[in-house]
């Protein structure tokens, strides 16, 4: 069958094992082409290809629920569930989102995109079935990588006990992007390579006659095949101690064998986990070689692996690193954290240069920042580096335990703003609503890279704790703007102009610089300052200028953000508010290239030109002189 005539999971229930290993390629193939052209995550939708088509076989979901943690690892769902002529448009303005999404089938349940979910949604579909008196499956997939997640705990010492039938799906390929941390995936290696095969049928004995409903029958299927039974083992450990019972580990890429154990799963009147291995990566070479390269990928060339594009500048990431590391040679007490992407936030070239000194928390920031205040309360300096948009689950940390006791811990937020293809859920565009409310905080966003690391090197003087928000494009002005030197709380002046104010931060500040040059073909001098301190405001400046007419310019919501802090302190002082603040709606932004998503909003240089000219005009025209 070709994969192309799937137009839902009914057509693939008739299929001989031939069939489903050949569909199994085909998918494999629609993959690697698809993400080659559009990036996305590729090695984790590799690892799960025998494990989806498993599930779709066993549960009915039209009426059973599936929900994926993360939900990065949905695209043979998305290609089984009547997606697949959607899916070359994956991830662009418009087309197939990379992420489950309820307006996109009936058969995405729950959407996610952050970690470590899935348990805690599924808990609640099951006891929402339960006291509706409906009787549907609800399964949830989970990584290993997201089990190192604080809130998958919660969920499993609440489903535990919770009397209620539950399944979830352990997908363990030893990684989360990174190898997989802590001491739970230290257990989980445990339980891969220590069953033996006689202390596993005992326990297997035991465990299962135990289990109401289905314990007795059980036993004696399984008893009947000794071949299936070998690779079935009930570990008395972790889960079982919460109260779920345990399946495994099987073979993740055994689809025969999936299937057994997910209908055997599937009656079980209780909670349940079935642990389950795959490789990520399988079935591409270059994926399997480098699986933390193809977690999530860039455009790249199916034959070499090499990303299509190279950017013009380094990453945000990676000059914070080398200033870092400058910063660490000279000050022992400086140590970094990272919540499991030590690569994505550049952290790992600290800790080649500091081996001992960079601690990965696993995908747990709200530890990784009370971790934090801990270090800094016992002496250290540390600088934790996570996406603005993870940061988000760490608000009541920054205030209770850093903000409070004035900790002087650096917090590195990347990916702020517009982060592109990967949509809602990663957008980092709360992280200032989150920050600049918060007392003693000092928030900070360079304008280019060279604008970092002089942040980076005065960050060495901060007594208090620090916000540093950067993008996920980087920009270098140095030739037009040199960087010479960074005072918090001083704005830079870029070019001087009478007839109005830009106000812009961060990436903005680029973009303010074309806007200056649009208006000055149409006879307007607009002044451009890089507003680098958010929190505090330079007060004297604003005072200074707010003689004319003023804009702000952020890659942020606007409430709570730049332009409502402008707002705030000029109201307060009686003096004229900005004309137009030029920032995200009150809407959640989809995914799409960044600039596409700029001109969607109204954000692209020569759109906030003409709805300023708009403002301007009739003022600049009444005053020639000016
Ligand atoms: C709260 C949060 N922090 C960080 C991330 C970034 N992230 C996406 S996937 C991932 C690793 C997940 O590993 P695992 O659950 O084992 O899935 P795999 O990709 O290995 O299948 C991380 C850290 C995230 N999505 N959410």
């Amino acid at each position: 069958m070709l994969l192309e005539d799937v137009r839902s999971p009914q057509d693939i229930q008739d299929l001989s094992a031939d069939e489903l290993n050949d569909l199994a390629g085909q998918i494999r193939e629609t993959l690697v082409t698809t993400v080659s052209r559009r990036g996305g995550h590729l090695a984790s939708n590799l690892g799960v290809v025998e494990l989806t088509l498993a599930l779709h076989r066993v549960f009915d979901m039209r009426e059973d629920q599936l929900v994926f943690d993360v939900g990065h690892q949905s695209y043979v769902h998305k290609l089984l569930t009547g997606r697949y002529w959607r899916f070359q448009s994956l991830r662009t303005f418009g087309g197939i989102s990379g992420f489950p999404k309820r307006s996109e089938s009936p058969y995405d349940v729950f959407e996610t995109g952050h970690a470590s979910t899935a348990i805690s949604a599924a808990l609640g579909l099951a006891r929402a079935r339960d006291l509706q008196g409906k009787k549907h499956s609800v399964i949830a997939v989970v990584g290993d990588g997201a089990l190192t997640g604080g809130l998958c705990y919660e969920a499993l010492n609440d489903a535990g006990s919770a009397n209620t039938r539950l399944l979830v799906i352990l997908n363990d390929n030893e990684m989360s992007i990174a190898p997989n941390v802590g001491a739970l995936s230290s257990h989980l290696t445990d339980l891969r390579v220590s069953k033996g095969w006689n202390s596993t049928k005992r326990k297997v004995k035991s465990g299962l006659q135990r289990v109401p409903v289905v314990g007795k029958p059980l036993y004696k299927f399984i008893h009947l095949s000794k071949s299936y039974l070998k690779s079935l083992i009930v570990d008395e450990g972790f889960f079982t101690s919460l109260g779920f019972h345990y399946f495994g580990p099987i073979d993740g890429h055994n689809r025969e064998q999936l299937e057994r154990t997910l209908k055997l799963a599937k009656n079980f009147d209780g909670p349940a986990v079935i642990h389950v291995l795959t490789q990520k990566g399988h079935g591409y070479d270059k994926a399997e070689e480098q699986p933390e390269r193809f977690h999530g990928t860039p455009p790249f060339y199916v034959e070499t692996g090499d990303p299509r594009e190279a950017s013009p500048y380094p990453a945000y990431g990676k000059i914070m690193a080398e200033e870092l590391n400058i910063l660490a040679d000279q000050d022992p007490k400086i140590v970094a954290v990272t919540a499991a992407m030590p690569q994505g936030t550049g952290l790992d070239a600290f800790g080649a240069a500091h081996p001992n000194r960079l601690f990965d928390v696993g995908i747990a920031e709200e530890h990784a920042v009370t971790m934090a205040a801990g270090m800094a309360a016992g002496g250290l300096k540390p600088y934790v580096a996570i996406y603005a948009t993870f940061f988000q689950r760490a608000f009541d940390q920054l205030v209770h335990d850093v903000a409070m006791q004035k900790l002087p811990v650096v917090f590195l937020l990347d990916r702020a703003g517009l982060v592109g293809e990967d949509g809602a859920t990663h957008h980092g565009v709360f992280d200032l609503a989150q920050t600049l409310p918060v007392p003693g905080l000092t928030v900070l966003a360079p304008r280019d890279i060279g604008e970092l690391r002089l942040m980076m090197c005065w960050t060495k003087e901060a007594a208090g704790p620090v916000v540093i928000r950067y993008g996920r494009k980087s920009f270098d002005m140095n030739e037009r703007f040199p960087n010479r030197k960074f005072v918090p709380g001083h704005w830079e002046v870029l070019l001087p102009g009478a007839d109005c104010c830009l106000l812009a931060t961060g990436s903005m500040v680029r973009e303010a610089v074309t806007v200056h040059d649009i208006l000055e073909e149409e006879g307007i001098a607009a002044a451009v300052v890089n507003c680098s301190t958010l929190k505090p405001l330079d007060e004297t400046l604003l005072r200074a200028f707010a003689d004319r007419p003023l804009f702000t310019m952020e890659e942020h919501v606007l409430t709570g953000g730049f332009g409502s802090a402008v707002n705030n302190f000029l109201v307060a002082e009686e003096l004229s508010a900005p004309k137009i603040a030029f920032g995200l709606p009150d809407t959640f932004v989809q995914h799409g290239s960044r600039g596409r998503l700029l001109r969607f909003l109204g954000l692209m240089p020569e759109q906030m030109a003409n709805r300023i000219l708009a403002v301007l005009k009739p003022s600049i025209k009444e005053n020639p002189d000016e």
